[in-house]
């Protein structure tokens, strides 16, 4: 890891939000590299970003039991609530009060620029969230109410760890001083964007609304199996080369998941599956995928079966969270000019 600010002592934060099922995107993407991050001797905070989920209409029964299936996949992929803290960002209330010091920081043009707030309000900008609107703020007050270093994302969450520096960088030059750190996203590995089953253009997302477009990490053996042999591909065989798979989207998506899956480069994968056509490949693909990803989803079936054991794990975590958030929001406080502070 490098980049970050050297002044501040090195931390990780990063989150997901509970607005659906976890899919093989936020798994390779975020939560395999969350628990690398964890043995790295560096303090590891994750979250679990209720308060982002709520930016686009969420039932709230569904809220419930998609924040404790978020924290148990968290959790049977290996995040250790003893080596982390790990907790829902709603029972942290320092994210909130930092988000609007944030909200009044930023400026309008540059929430204009982020691309997510497009795709996510679509044509009907003026029916979306004024919620989903502020989101980036909200996630530079996440990063910052811990004076984050690193902050390992997926590709699509770049621009809003970019707007997070420029936020920390304006908040510092208006009120001259050195508080906030300059944050580095941490986007490495074979997977940083697994795209859609279906569409090698679109990443894999849980809210999209075709479930064949994605892996779930609660699917079963026969799902995963149905879904990658289903998976649109090109008629031609794979190339023999990591090259030929440049203007060929949806073979390197498969390639690249099978890289991350297996822990090899996509190279070596290339030097194992070269040539070989789709009939042969994806039968390959499903096997490692099930062997990888059966044992974490029975282990949150396990966890999902003891609710209030998820709930003291979040509650205990929001704890010690705490303790680190309300000296960062009472300094920014006092800096601001808020009498009391
Ligand atoms: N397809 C993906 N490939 C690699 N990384 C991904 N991530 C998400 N999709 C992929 C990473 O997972 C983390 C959590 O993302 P999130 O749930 O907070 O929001 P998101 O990026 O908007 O994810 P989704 O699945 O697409 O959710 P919805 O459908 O609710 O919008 C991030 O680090 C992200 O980069």
């Amino acid at each position: 890891m490098s980049e970050g600010t050297t002044a501040f002592t090195p931390r990780v934060f990063s989150g997901i939000q509970p607005s659906g099922g976890l899919t093989l995107g936020n798994y390779l993407g975020a939560i395999k590299r969350f628990v690398d991050m964890q043995g790295s001797g560096i303090e590891t905070i994750y979250c679990v970003v209720d308060m982002h989920a709520i930016t686009v209409w969420q039932d709230p029964d569904a809220l419930r039991r998609q924040t404790r299936e978020l924290t148990a996949g968290y959790l049977a992929a290996g995040l250790d609530p003893t080596r982390s803290i790990l907790f829902n960002q709603s029972q942290v209330p320092e994210h909130a009060q930092l988000a609007w010091i944030f909200n009044c920081v930023a400026r309008l043009g540059w929430m204009n620029r982020m691309t997510q707030f497009k795709d996510k309000a679509g044509k009907n900008a003026e029916k979306a969230s004024l919620g989903l609107y502020a989101y980036p703020a909200l996630m530079a007050a996440d990063i910052l109410v811990y004076h984050a270093t690193h902050v390992p994302v997926g590709e699509d969450q770049k621009q809003h760890v970019e707007l997070t520096r420029d936020i920390a960088a304006k908040f510092n030059h208006d009120f001259k001083t050195d508080f906030f750190p300059m944050t580095a996203p941490v986007i490495e590995g074979a997977a940083t964007r697994v795209m859609s089953l279906r569409d090698g253009s679109k990443k894999m997302s849980k809210s999209d609304p075709s479930d064949a477009s994605r892996i779930n990490m609660t699917d079963d053996a026969d799902a995963i199996a149905k879904k990658i042999r289903k998976a649109k591909t090109d008629p031609e065989p794979l190339p023999e080369s990591v090259e030929g798979l440049k203007d060929r989207p949806e073979a390197r998506n498969l390639v690249n998941i099978y890289a991350a899956l297996s822990g090899d480069t996509v190279a070596d994968v290339m030097a194992q599956v070269g040539g070989k056509p789709f009939g042969e490949f994806k039968p390959l693909l499903a096997d490692l995928a099930v062997e990888k990803l059966a044992p974490i989803s029975s282990e949150m079936a396990r966890y999902m079966r003891d609710p209030a054991e998820i709930d003291r794990i979040l509650k205990d975590g929001a704890g010690r969270a705490r303790a680190i958030a309300s000296p960062v929001v009472q300094k920014t406080y006092e800096i601001v000019g808020m009498v009391g502070a």
